[in-house]
């Protein structure tokens, strides 16, 4: 369902006409740091209402700048995590955005580019207070907006996320609590919500005091009234008897990630693979496993392949203080791969950085863009200096009568994991950060207890 579109203001049109759609005074200072090693460099200007800076109850600070594209919607950049203790803040991201939501619909009537098509960043929804619990809202730019061209659509919160750890260390005497150390994970969230034709969408960033970065989007909204047809079979009978039938469709989202770890552009890209390679000789014949590690040196496509447990990670020039590169690794699987197109064929595609390849599908949408279409044509073989890593998670969705109205939110999401960006857990307690608990081998956790409290 097309919305008709009023053209934004001059600052929104001269944001898509820059190469990353930042001021002109931090693209310049962007243009200094390429191919060069940039650790260090002071970071680029964000004015205080583009800012987000939170220190979170396990102690680390994340901190970032935000602005807003008529396409993309919401742009994180320059996005660091300062664990509690660490000197210096530790440069991640660059530049974190969607780049597509692809929306094919199985019996062919319809296939919707959310992003490009549907202008997905100038739809920002106004938040109510009650949207934004604990938070505070800001203001983004919006054609929804009923005065004036913002509208309070950006929230910025914390959410509680369970236990972040719970263990025992024999560090603390026994006691009704057995020493155990337990500690509850918080999340700085960052969130807009965006309208896509009939569909509301939840464009969701979790910062964990972990170190975690989990990129979400939530399908809610209303199923389109557009996208019945009772007479093909492709959809589901929604309501009495069996007249309306929603059709069935894909929503293939795409993240675009520019990763800056440590502040330098450059990094490598390694991929990992475990295969069982045989039995011990011993009974019980327990199966053996190997990991094999392979650099992915240039322009790719990859597959989470189930039965290798496939996984990739971002690695740094620099090490933390146990000698170990640092990395960050994509969790990610991609449940319901959409093989109709060319660019949905991979779960994960690495490029060698070009501002101009912005969307993974419906590239072309302006001059400044590259005039190649789509992620998968990106992929030409060069060499991987500064790679961009785009993730795509796709989801087949068959409605279902729960879906009206309205339709319960639909998560779709990965995860950035820290990898030996630290010695150890970024939420360790002062009292465990001792040799004896990094590194393994350090006496049983359990002496002998003569008190029956195993
Ligand atoms: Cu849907």
């Amino acid at each position: 369902m097309k919305k008709v579109f009023r053209p934004l203001t001059t600052a929104a049109s001269l944001a898509l006409l820059l190469p990353s759609a930042l001021p002109a005074a931090a693209g310049a200072a962007d243009a200094t740091r390429t191919g060069a090693d940039a650790r260090n460099a002071p970071a680029r200007a964000c004015s205080p209402d583009n800012a987000i800076e939170h220190t979170l109850r396990g102690g680390g600070t994340w901190r970032m700048c935000w602005h807003d594209t008529r396409l993309e919607g919401l742009v994180l950049e320059d996005v660091t995590f300062q664990p509690r203790g660490e000197a210096e803040p530790i440069r991640i991201l660059h530049r974190a955005s969607l780049a597509q939501i692809h929306v094919p619909y199985d019996n062919g009537t319809a296939e919707y580019s959310d992003l490009t098509e549907d202008e997905l960043g100038a739809h920002a929804n106004p938040l109510r207070p009650e949207d934004c619990p604990g938070g505070a809202l800001r203001q983004i730019r919006s054609n929804l907006a009923t005065r004036g061209e913002t509208v309070s659509g950006l929230c910025v919160t914390t959410q509680e996320r369970g236990f972040a750890f719970h263990g025992d260390n024999a560090d603390l005497p026994r006691s009704v609590h057995r020493g155990n150390e337990a500690q509850q994970g918080q999340d700085l969230v960052v969130y807009t919500v965006n309208e896509a034709g009939h569909y509301h969408y939840i464009n969701q960033w979790n910062f964990s005091d972990d170190g975690t970065i989990t990129p979400r989007l939530g399908a809610a909204g209303n199923l389109s009234p557009d996208d019945f047809n009772a007479a093909d079979g492709t959809g589901w009978p929604l309501g009495e008897g069996a007249r309306a039938y929603s059709t069935s469709h894909h929503h293939n989202v795409f993240w675009r990630l520019v990763f800056d770890p440590d502040g330098t552009p450059t990094s490598r890209v390694e991929q990992y693979d475990t295969r069982q390679t045989g039995h011990s000789a011993k009974e019980p014949r327990t199966p053996l496993h190997e990991t094999t590690r392979t650099s992915v040196d240039k322009e790719t496509g990859g597959l989470t392949d189930a039965d290798t447990q496939r996984w990739w990670r971002i690695v740094s020039k620099y090490e933390n203080t146990d000698g170990h590169p640092r990395s960050w690794e994509i969790v990610h699987h991609n449940p319901h791969r959409y093989g109709g197109r060319p660019f949905t064929e991979k779960d994960i595609y690495f490029t060698e950085y070009k501002a101009g390849e912005r969307y993974a599908s419906d590239n072309r949408m302006s001059p400044e863009l590259s005039p190649l279409e789509h992620v998968g044509q990106f992929v030409g073989g060069e060499k991987l200096t500064r790679p961009v890593v785009w993730v795509q998670v796709g989801y087949h969705h068959i409605a279902r009568d729960e879906d009206q109205a309205p339709m319960p939110v639909h998560w779709q999401s990965f995860q950035i994991v820290p990898r030996d960006v630290t010695a150890m857990n970024a939420l360790t307690p002062d009292h465990l950060r001792l040799p004896r608990y990094n590194g393994g081998g350090h006496p049983a956790h359990h002496p002998p207890s003569g008190k029956g409290d195993k």
